[in-house]
């Protein structure tokens, strides 16, 4: 059964050094350990699996970001390439740890470049951002890998300079068959095969508020993000609010902290 486990890596002491694109102040590390500990209780309080806990990686400053380094599409683990030079063999020991996981693994080829934040997958489509870490040769061979195996389509979503990842904006929730969108990306996600929920992002400190992690109908949601709260239990879903904000400090949402596979 896809989609019910977690593949989690506790944050190092170096978390401070991760890459960030604007200043929003330093991590302070036991709060950041204390915040991934709560969010990894939530993971397991909704019904997830925790079943890969990877110990803290302090040469790799943003290796607690697991969702970088791979992508999952049905039954393939796709390794990523990472764009920046800091975060290249983040990769290795992700793949060691899902390996038991999957009999199909394939790589992302140079110059091909892709990160895990810029794929959303939906039943049957990819949506894939094109940003300063994913560009268009490795966008173009995951869609050909999702199309030739699985017969996805694909769309590819040109992001502005100051976005890092798509999915920063953007999640799915296949058991409600949800997208949830940042009201400025939403005209990119209409169609008829999913719901969509638009949430406002009103603020800095709710930027990542449609970053949010469900099971069934209870949705992990980043505690500051209050319309996202709102407009979520509006619907019907059950909240679990996580305050994330040392990891927001290197840029870092919610998602960015789990791989589900
Ligand atoms: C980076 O810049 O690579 C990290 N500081 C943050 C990565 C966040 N990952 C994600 O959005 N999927």
């Amino acid at each position: 059964m896809r989609n019910e486990k977690v593949l989690v890596r506790m944050p190092g002491k170096t978390i401070n050094r991760g890459l960030r694109i604007k200043d929003r102040g330093e991590v302070d590390v036991a709060t950041a350990v204390r915040q991934h500990s709560d969010f990894c209780m939530a993971l397991c309080e909704i019904g997830l699996d925790l079943a890969v806990w990877l110990p803290a990686n302090d040469a790799f400053p943003d290796s607690v970001f697991v969702e970088d380094p791979a992508v999952i599409i049905e039954e393939t683990l796709i390794i990523a390439r990472l764009a920046r030079a800091e975060r290249q063999g983040e990769e290795t020991e992700v793949e060691s740890a899902l390996r038991p996981y999957f009999e199909d693994i394939v790589h992302i080829e140079p110059p091909g470049l892709v990160e895990g934040g810029d794929v959303l997958v939906t039943d049957g489509h990819l949506y894939v951002g094109l940003s300063g870490r994913t560009n268009l040769a490795g966008a173009e061979q995951l869609a050909r890998f999702a199309r030739d195996k699985y017969r996805y389509h694909a769309s590819l979503i040109e992001l502005p300079d100051d976005h890092l990842h798509l999915k920063g904006e953007v999640t799915y929730h296949p058991d409600s068959k949800t997208i949830v969108v940042a009201e400025r990306l939403a005209p990119e996600f209409r169609n008829d095969r999913h719901r969509l929920i638009d949430i406002p992002l009103k603020s800095d400190a709710e930027r990542f508020g449609a970053n949010c992690i469900s099971r069934r109908t209870s949705f992990i949601v980043d505690a500051r993000c209050g319309a996202a709260r709102t407009i979520l239990a509006g619907h019907g879903f059950s909240i679990r609010p996580v305050d994330l904000d040392q990891f927001d400090r290197v840029d870092g949402a919610m998602t960015c902290l789990s791989k589900i596979f």
